[in-house]
């Protein structure tokens, strides 16, 4: 069996979708890289290489010393991020996955490139928002996500790249920080709720997304790779949700264990915005029917395991 290669692999998915995909296929058979070294005691269950997808000859050069046969494309920045730097966010966003493109077309690789409930805008029907339907993004983020969904449909309509992807929502996970993203509170909100018992937050109350525990998110992406390709209509890119709600929501069900917790709000505009042009919930019907997917995860049963593996990791009793 040829390799896989994950860019990105220290990001927030990256953490937890390497030790799924070396549980899988053998810790010698996954290649993880990132543009940053991990730190020390880190990234050492398995091969590592310090990699700049943007760099066309580097990222040649590995696929080809390893023999890489699927790649999982997880480098980029997140919504928050490229709305303060939007020139490297194409550059990154957009100009790494042309490279990974067209190392995956010239040595025939599966890619796995996600996409995000980013990828709509305020024109989009907000409510069950259906997998096909107006893409009008006002972020850089979500340019870059339309446009990747796009450029790989191309790549596989031209070329017959089978390159598949699925719109996450917000992730959250015990494992990784996210990093610059809009929906980062909801990972925030339960370190400080163990460590503080309360918790500032940057979106107002009632602000409605859907939500994703990794544990479902990295299932999801195993299954998507996995799935018969005569049954896939869409590939780029299905949408999926699992958790739906409000950070006074979450708030709510994270005082059912912590009585406590307290909440308050100082909305930052520039990120208030970025949600309030996202929908506040996707229709995953597609997904559902063309290669099985269903959620294990909704917002009690992620609240009650966040909590408890956070616990031992902050050193809390
Ligand atoms: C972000 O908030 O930027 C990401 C996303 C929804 O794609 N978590």
């Amino acid at each position: 069996m040829r390799r896989i290669l994950v860019t990105g692999a220290l990001g927030q998915i990256g953490s937890e979708l390497v030790p799924a995909l070396r549980a899988r296929h053998g810790a010698e058979q996954v290649i993880a890289s990132d543009i940053r070294v991990p730190p020390a005691g880190a990234g050492t269950d398995g091969p590592f290489a310090v990699l700049d997808v943007t760099n066309f000859r580097q990222l040649q050069d590995l696929v080809r010393r390893h023999e890489i046969g699927t790649l999982y494309h997880l480098a980029a920045l997140l919504s928050a991020t490229a709305e303060e730097r939007p020139h490297v966010a194409w550059e990154i966003n957009m100009g790494g996955l042309y490279k990974i493109l067209e190392v995956a077309r010239e040595n025939r690789c599966a890619l796995f490139h996600p996409s995000s409930i980013a990828a709509f805008g305020p024109g989009t029907p907000r409510a069950a928002t259906p997998q096909d339907t107006v893409q009008r993004p006002n972020t850089m983020y979500g340019v870059t996500k339309v446009a990747g969904e796009l450029l790989a449909d191309y790549y596989a309509h031209r070329f017959g790249l089978d390159v598949r992807g699925l719109r996450f929502p917000g992730l959250i996970s015990h494992t990784a920080l996210p990093g610059g993203g809009t929906t980062d509170y909801a990972v925030a909100i339960f370190y400080d709720a163990l460590r503080h018992g309360r918790y500032r937050c940057f979106l107002g109350p009632d602000t409605r997304l859907d939500m994703m525990y990794m544990p479902d998110a990295v299932r999801a992406t195993l299954e998507l790779m996995e799935a018969d390709p005569a049954r896939l209509e869409h590939r780029n890119a299905f949408n999926i949700a699992a958790a739906n709600f409000t950070p006074a929501e979450l708030a709510a069900e994270i005082r059912k264990h912590l009585p406590g917790f307290e909440i308050e709000y100082e909305v930052d505009p520039q990120r208030q915005a970025i949600a309030d042009s996202w929908p506040q919930s996707l229709d995953d019907t597609a997904a559902r029917t063309e290669w099985g997917w269903r959620p294990r995860y909704d917002l009690a049963a992620m609240t009650a395991e966040m909590l408890e593996q956070l616990r031992p990791k902050l050193k809390l009793a």
